[in-house]
């Protein structure tokens, strides 16, 4: 169905036929304002933006470019297209149509999932409030901007879901969902990642290229939901979200780039002393933001991840394409976990391995941008490489959480960790230098800031030095 236009709340879902329905969704609307001028962008209510909307579900053409006042992105309903015969292609309902409501006995556990899952979307827009402040670039502010009405798109997404299958409960759910805040000590986001701060550009390029990565492979799984309206949401939403991982992989990618070339015209290893960020700066916040991205795929061994894919509400990345018989009662899965405080490897039953397996993609997808971000590195001839810390690093969830492990994958005393734990995450010294690097914002078309390379190219096929956002 097309995208209608002519509505409050434009949509693919066909909510002029449901009256109850959007009246309840244009009252949550003016909620969802209120909150974006309250917890959005900072300070950005009349900024001309260059921004993509997405005009229709369709592959080919789904999205337009033009400047919109951020307050008036047509935030909408979008779901990818129907296939009329589509079947569960996994767990017990193995081969049984997909559901158009929801079953009664998967209720709580649905709710549950799309609850998590819209919590997220909303939190990393009130992470992000105050980077407008700083940006290096109008390219970046518009690409900052961008991610930000999406999210608020993905948002949108979740609420429909609540507010046309779940009844009050949904309703209320949704109301919730404005009303936790990030990093708020009362009622905090629900996952550890989205209640940190993201208080300037590295940390919002590693979170967008880690954090963002999560959500790919979280909306990955469940794009393979039995529940048809659920798989269709977040298929919609993959589209969009591949920009958000080229925003974090493109931003470092010109950290680095511009580090290296200030080194190798210096001819020297004080990047600092350069006004750049230094790559083991780099490391460290590479480091953190890995490791708490990959709490989010949560325990190595889980019964809650057995249930959801044996009852058919979530699957793994990819389900179709992989080739076994998709219920995996007789499977079994190597997992690293503990024993004894030690990482030991295990073979366990792979239906509760399933959060394991997502984050072994997720890694493997991870070490992707980092081989690109090390190339430059070495064409600068620098003796230097980013890598990914072990899996069992600075983890919080899960468990490896009641260890302490080296990025290199060594288990250590406590004592031994505090010890050099200065050299693997940022310190406040790390931290306060690369903030001293931070802002006022380059508002210049074209210009960037000392600190970052300038992209290969524009947004749209527009130059790099287009004037991205009016300020008015
Ligand atoms: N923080 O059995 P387990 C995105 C809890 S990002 C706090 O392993 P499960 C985006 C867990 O709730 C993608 N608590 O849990 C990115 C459970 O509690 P109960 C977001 C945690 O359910 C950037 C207990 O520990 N989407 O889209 O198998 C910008 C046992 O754990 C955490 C989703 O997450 C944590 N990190 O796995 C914008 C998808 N981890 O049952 C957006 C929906 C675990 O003991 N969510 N716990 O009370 C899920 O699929 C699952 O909830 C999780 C957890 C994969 C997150």
């Amino acid at each position: 169905m097309a995208i209608d236009y002519s509505q409050l709340i434009p949509n693919n879902v066909d909510l002029a036929g449901d009256r109850r329905l959007q009246r309840a969704l244009e009252n949550w609307q003016p909620r969802f304002l209120d909150w974006w001028k309250g917890m959005g962008p900072d300070g950005t209510l009349n900024f001309d933006v260059y921004l993509r909307t997405a005009i229709s579900a369709d592959a080919n053409g789904w999205a337009n470019f033009g400047y919109v006042k951020m307050p008036d992105y047509r935030w909408g309903i979008f779901l990818a297209g129907r296939d009329p015969n589509r079947v569960i292609a996994y767990g017990d309902n193995k081969g049984k149509p997909a559901w158009q409501e929801v079953p009664g006995e998967l209720r709580s556990t649905l709710r549950r999932l799309i609850v998590t899952q819209g919590d997220t979307e909303p939190a990393s827009v009130e992470q992000q409030r105050l980077l407008g402040k700083t940006a290096p670039s109008l390219y970046d502010l518009r690409n900052l901007f961008q991610v930000n009405c999406e999210e608020g798109r993905h948002l949108w997404a979740m609420v429909y879901l609540l507010h046309a299958y779940f009844g009050r409960d949904g309703r209320e759910e949704a109301e919730m969902l404005l009303e936790r805040h990030s990093g708020d000590p009362d009622k905090p986001r629900i996952l550890g990642a989205f209640n940190e701060q993201t208080p300037d550009w590295l940390s919002f390029f590693m979170f967008t290229y880690f954090t963002d990565r999560d959500g790919k492979y979280q909306l990955a799984s469940l794009a393979e939901s039995g529940f048809d309206p659920l798989a269709r949401s977040c298929r919609f939403m993959l589209i969009e979200e591949a920009h958000h991982m080229f925003v974090g992989e493109s931003g470092v990618q010109r950290i680095v780039q511009r580090t290296c070339d200030l080194m190798k015209e210096h001819k020297t290893d004080d990047a600092r002393a350069l006004g750049a960020i230094d790559l083991p700066t780099i490391q460290k916040y590479l480091n953190f933001h890995c490791s708490v991205s990959l709490d989010l795929f949560g325990q190595e061994a889980s019964t809650n991840a057995a249930n959801y894919y044996t009852m058919g509400v979530k699957g793994r990345y990819l389900e179709t394409r992989i080739e076994d018989d998709h219920v995996l009662t007789d499977a079994t899965f190597d997992i690293d976990t503990t024993e004894g405080g030690r990482i030991v490897r295990k073979t366990v039953p792979a239906l509760q391995a399933l959060n394991e397996r997502l984050r072994q993609d997720y890694l493997e997808d991870c070490a992707r941008g980092l081989l690109r971000w090390n190339k430059a590195i070495e064409q600068a001839g620098i003796d230097f490489e980013l890598k990914l810390p072990h899996r069992a690093f600075h983890r919080r969830i899960g468990a490896f959480s009641e260890l302490h492990v080296s990025p290199d994958g060594k288990v250590m005393s406590e004592a031994d960790w505090k010890v050099n734990e200065s050299k693997w995450l940022p310190t406040g010294e790390d931290r306060a230098y690369v903030t001293s690097l931070m802002g006022p914002a380059v508002v210049e078309p074209g210009k960037f800031a000392h600190w970052i390379a300038p992209p290969a190219r524009g947004i749209n096929g527009q130059p790099a030095d287009f004037e991205y956002v009016r300020f008015n």
